[in-house]
């Protein structure tokens, strides 16, 4: 056959196929399954933005995006049809961007063919042959930086048996960021190419900012109902242990391909890659989105959120059952069982030095210093400065209660959990009380056994305990 007649043949199956524009969503939003059963040509028009965007609360930055958002915009196309793609750059930006979809066979995944300045707008078509959640980014030099920006995001081509139906979809892709300063620094932050090549990140968050899937904007979910993300890494640098607290993964379509794992607690995600899971919502509550490198969800951002409502399930899961009221009761027994040999030593030698150690170091540290961000010091605290007759019954209060919320220390703000600290009748609790407020500079007056037990008894009562699980 000739080539022109080849060509004139092929252009004019193309031409049979029936035209539609693809319905493109934000995240985490995904695209209505596609219902067809034959294929068709599919328009696709991305727009490059360059802009300013929230990356953390009070933290900005410039990202570069398909469509306004990180990441860009998800596609859904199936498998065997034609997607005509137009790449439009903003005439306001700056630089010239292109894409290279990981669904696309092809040299570059279309990186050549959508070479686009500003002010311009590129085309170039491609057949999707493989079905799966494929990965797209910029790769205009340096490429790094285009993907550290925030220029990625899916393509899903549906194959043409689709997978089974779902209540709800979601689009979820984790990307590291790299700022000159560390996680936190209020402002627009510039990009560190630096820390990008060190692949020290000082951001790693889900859709583009560390707030994306909190609060309002968190994921949403009913008892019963089946849920399916969408996962992505853009990377550019860091692998995703990516996990949901409180949930297993019933079945992960591994890699973004089409054979499934099940059962799976946690799914690594490469950079440039995806997966696919699912899970049934079994009973109510808050489930956290995570990178199970866990430091990057505590300390850079990577947490997200799925609330589910509805009536809970007891028998799956009860809730809270033993309340405070519990480690009043049993207290001094349990805790003195779980000190090691040196520590109740020390606790019946009644040494406030010993009993800080064994009782509140872990977290305020050894020397009282505490930790920036998540346990508020002791030494020269505010608190502890001031100790008013007051402050002296909070303090007890504290220590046998715990504490949750908000607090200011010495102009550094902290919101963490203390837990209570049990096991501590009045002679040890006035020991270890006298120590942190005589300790490091603290100058308040020693606690006394006759104190603390006063100030035990004028505690306010506890709440009645949870009713029994039925
Ligand atoms: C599991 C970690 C942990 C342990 C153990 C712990 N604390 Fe705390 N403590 C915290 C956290 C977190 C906060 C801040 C709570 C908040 O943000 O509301 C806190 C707050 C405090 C405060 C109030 C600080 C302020 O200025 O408002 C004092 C005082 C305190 N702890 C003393 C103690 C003492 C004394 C012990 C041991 C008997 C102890 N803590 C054991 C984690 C701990
Ligand atoms: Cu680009």
């Amino acid at each position: 056959m000739s080539v022109v007649l080849w060509k004139v043949l092929v252009a004019g199956m193309v031409a049979a196929l029936p035209e539609e524009k693809a319905v493109l969503t934000e995240p985490p939003l995904v695209p209505p399954p596609i219902t067809r059963t034959t294929p068709a040509k599919v328009l696709v028009e991305l727009e490059v933005v360059e802009k300013v965007m929230p990356l953390a609360d009070g933290v900005d930055y410039t990202f570069w995006t398909f469509g306004g958002t990180v990441p860009g915009r998800f596609i859904r196309v199936r498998e065997g049809d034609t997607v005509e793609l137009w790449l439009e750059n903003h005439p306001n930006n700056k630089l010239p961007h292109n894409i290279d979809l990981h669904a696309v066979t092809g040299p570059g995944g279309g990186a050549a063919s959508t070479f686009t300045a500003p002010g311009h707008k590129s085309r170039f078509t491609f057949m999707a042959l493989n079905p799966g959640l494929y990965v797209y980014h910029c790769a205009t030099a340096p490429v790094g930086m285009h993907i550290a920006n925030g220029m990625y995001g899916l393509i899903y081509v549906q194959p043409k048996a689709p997978l089974p139906k779902v209540d709800r979809e979601y689009y979820v892709v984790q990307g590291d960021f790299y700022t000159d300063a560390d996680f936190g620094q209020k402002g627009l932050q510039p990009f560190s190419m630096k820390r990008a090549i060190d692949e020290r990140p000082s951001y790693v968050v889900f859709n583009g900012s560390a707030m994306s899937l909190v609060g309002d904007r968190a994921l949403k979910g009913k008892v019963g109902e089946t849920v399916r993300l969408y996962v992505g890494n853009g990377g550019p640098n860091l692998v995703s242990s990516f996990h949901v607290i409180g949930e297993i993964f019933d079945r992960v379509y591994t890699e973004g391909g089409m054979r499934t794992q099940e059962n799976v607690q946690t799914t690594l995600i490469p950079a440039g890659g995806s997966a696919i899971v699912e899970f049934k919502l079994n009973t109510d509550g808050t489930y956290i989105l995570v990178d199970h490198s866990i430091f990057r969800t505590f300390n850079k951002g990577s947490l997200g959120m799925l609330k589910v409502e509805g009536p809970g399930r007891k028998d799956i899961y009860s809730g809270k059952e033993v309340d405070e009221a519990y480690l009043g009761d049993e207290s001094v027994a349990t805790s003195l069982k779980a000190q090691p040999a040196a520590a109740a030593a020390a606790v019946a030698a009644n040494d406030g030095r010993a009993l800080f150690v064994a009782n509140c170091s872990m977290c305020h540290q050894l020397e009282g210093q505490g930790v920036p961000g998540a346990f508020p010091p002791l030494a020269k605290s505010d608190f502890l400065a001031t100790l008013s007759n007051t402050k002296r019954g909070e303090l007890v209060e504290l220590v046998l209660r715990g504490k949750t919320g908000k607090v200011t220390v010495n102009g550094l703000e902290f919101n963490g959990v203390m837990t209570p600290v049990a096991g501590l009748d009045d002679e040890r609790l006035a020991a270890v009380l006298s120590y942190v407020a005589n300790a490091w500079g603290n100058k308040a007056p020693a606690f006394t056994a006759d104190e603390v037990k006063k100030l035990r008894a004028a505690l306010p009562p506890l709440p009645p305990p949870p009713a029994p699980a039925h």
